[in-house]
This record gives C-alpha cells, structure tokens and sequence, in this order.
C-alpha cells in the first residue's frame, strides 16, 4: 500500500443525499461479505514488466513502477459499494490516490472530456472526466488498512463510489485522456454508460 498512509479517514458514504435519501439504491440488497466479481479469472502484475501508464490528451505521459506509484500522496476515504448484479457493500475502506493528483501530474488537455481505463485482463471502462475528479474516485491500493487483495484488484484498481463497481477497473495498468468517448468491456455489451445506481442506470 502507498507508503505516504492517511492517518484520517474521510467519511463519503452520504454522498448519496446528492441522488436521494437512501444510501442503499433501488433494487439493491446489502451484504456484508465482499464478493468476487471478474469477467475472467485474476491476473497478475508482474513488476518487471507491469507499470502504471497514463497518456492519451495529456502533456507529461507518466509510467510508474509500483514503488513509484506507492510514492504518491494518498487518502483513505470511506465508502460504500454497489455491483449492478444487485449487492451493495457498505463502509469499505480504501486508500489510494485521488484521480485529480493524477490529472494535476500529467497536465491534461482542456480539451480531454473523456478518460478510458485498461487493466490487465483486458477490460476497459469509459467515464467522462469531470466524473472522475470529484470526490471519491481513486486508484486504490488499500483496502481496510491492508494491501488491496489480488482478487479485489491488487496491487491497483479504480473506485468509484457514485456509480455502479464496473466503472471501477481492478488490475488498472492505464489511463487515457481521450477528447472523443470510448466504450468500455461492459457498456459495449449493453451496460449503462451512466451507470447511477440511484436511478438503477443498469442497461443501456
Ligand atoms: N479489470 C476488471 N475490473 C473489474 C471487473 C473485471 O472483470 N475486470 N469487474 C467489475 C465488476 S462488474 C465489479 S462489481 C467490480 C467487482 O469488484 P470486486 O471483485 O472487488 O467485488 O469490479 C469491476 N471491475
Ligand atoms: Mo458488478
């Protein structure tokens, strides 16, 4: 995990009162458990290949070793979790670096409205930037004041507490500052590219 430990913890898990009042969304079912959710199986990062790559609209394209993405200012923030396939995970506990650090460092384009994220098993997912430089989205590397497990994401995966979980890549290699949209794995295949659990934006 980020050598550079947060010793507060940020408290995000109202920032549903911007969608509604219940902090559980529609059609959700809460569970204490933290299920295993992956397209296909658990790769692995191999540190002497593997770097964490972000380029595309940007002026300074970064490449960063583990140690040197672990370098990086982090936060712990707390929030819930919610998997379009209907179970919602409350009070998770995650450290990473905040996505505007990230954005600061590479000095993206004024013209970059979209960002596509790679991960190692090949899936991809789209968000549009000014919905990832708000509160809450990180690239973790923590979770509940240890390493982030391998099968939730390890050694680095993206959060993003106000939308569905497949916006968020576990195993995230890369980033894209990108000036026109691109689709990710699932809004290709007929998940909503939205994807606001409190309006239940499952399908496209
Ligand atoms: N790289 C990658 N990221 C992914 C997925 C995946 O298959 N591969 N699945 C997504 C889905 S649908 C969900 S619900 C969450 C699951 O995260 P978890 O396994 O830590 O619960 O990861 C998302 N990110
Ligand atoms: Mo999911």
């Amino acid at each position: 995990m980020s050598e550079a430990r947060a010793d507060e913890i940020e408290d995000l898990t109202d920032l549903h009162r911007e969608y509604g009042d219940e902090r559980l969304p529609p059609g959700q079912r809460r569970t204490d458990r933290f299920p295993v959710l992956s397209k296909s199986g658990t790769p692995s990062w191999d540190p002497k290949t593997d770097t964490f790559d972000v380029g595309g609209a940007v002026d300074d394209p970064l490449s960063l070793t583990l140690a040197e993405f672990r370098a990086l200012p982090s936060v712990t923030h707390r929030q819930d979790f919610h998997c379009v396939t209907g179970w919602s995970k409350f009070d998770c506990e995650f450290t990473g670096v905040e996505f505007a650090e990230i954005v600061d460092r590479a000095g993206v384009h004024d013209d970059a409205e979209h960002v596509l994220f790679y991960a190692l098993d090949d899936y991809t997912t789209n968000l549009p930037l000014a919905e990832c430089t708000r509160d809450g989205v990180l690239f973790a590397d923590g979770y509940d004041g240890d390493d982030l497990p391998a099968d939730h994401g390890g050694p680095i995966r993206v959060v993003t507490p106000h939308k569905y979980a497949y916006k968020g890549a576990k195993w995230v290699s890369g980033v894209e500052f990108l000036t026109e949209k691109e689709l990710g794995y699932w809004e290709q295949r007929g998940y909503s590219d939205t994807a606001n659990p409190w309006n239940e934006e499952r399908y496209s």
